[in-house]
């Protein structure tokens, strides 16, 4: 026992371990436990894995308050942090020690920041986003909902990102651009127009090649 109040993180996956080591990284909390659909008893550097989101009610009358949902799809991780508020669990923050926040940025809850990550003046970065490794985010940007800003994104000034877009490894994005909610950019797309809502776009510029409507 370290002292440090628990934290259940909510997802056993690629995305659950970075978060683990995230958060011992910062030192405020202490992974307590790991909940996964396949709820098969392991562990997971060495967290157990308890059960699946069933367990949830069982951990907040054990005395867990904290929650942090490491799953890498949006809209799975919108929905489950939606069950974990319902039920008193506050959602943490997983910062990376070596990602750079300015002090004017704004995040909310359930955010996770990956080493190398650059977060400037003034921007926001809103519930349950990943901001992921060597992201950077410039002065003035918006950062929806449950988006997903992948490894290497580079977003100049004033950027939008609507709620639950994804924004494929080494994005591009020009100052000023609207990414639209549940948009998704495939690897390496540079965004010098807005990009509609729910469409997928790819490419150098990025053009729409689908459009979707199931946010990822
Ligand atoms: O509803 C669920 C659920 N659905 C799937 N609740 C819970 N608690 N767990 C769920 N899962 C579990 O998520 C699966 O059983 C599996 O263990 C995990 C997904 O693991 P995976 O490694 O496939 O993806 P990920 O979401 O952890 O990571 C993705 O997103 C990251 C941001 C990957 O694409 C990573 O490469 C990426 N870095």
């Amino acid at each position: 026992m370290s002292g440090l109040p628990p934290v259940v993180v909510v997802g056993a996956g690629g995305h659950a371990k970075v978060v683990i080591e995230l958060i011992r990284s910062q030192g405020h909390y202490e992974v307590a436990a790991l909940l996964d659909a396949d709820a098969t008893p392991r562990r997971v550097l060495g967290v157990e894995v308890v059960g699946d989101d069933d367990a949830l009610p069982r951990l907040r009358s054990d005395g867990i308050a904290n929650a942090f949902i490491a799953l890498g799809g949006n809209a799975l991780r919108l929905k489950v942090a939606g069950r974990a508020r319902s039920l008193g669990f506050q959602l943490v923050n997983a910062i990376s020690p070596s990602a750079a926040v300015s002090p004017t940025a704004r995040l909310g809850a359930g955010v996770a920041v990956m080493a190398g990550a650059v977060i400037n003046a003034e921007a926001r970065v809103d519930d349950l986003a990943i901001v992921n490794t060597n992201a950077s985010i410039d002065h003035d940007c918006v950062l929806g909902e449950a988006c997903h800003v992948a490894p290497g994104c580079a977003l100049a000034g004033g950027v939008t990102v609507g709620r639950l877009a994804f924004l494929g490894i080494g994005t591009v994005a020009i100052p000023g651009v609207r990414i639209g909610e549940g948009a998704e950019l495939g690897a390496g797309a540079c965004v010098v127009k807005d990009i509609p809502a729910g469409v997928r776009a790819l490419g150098v510029p990025a053009r729409t090649v689908e459009t979707r409507n199931n946010a990822r």
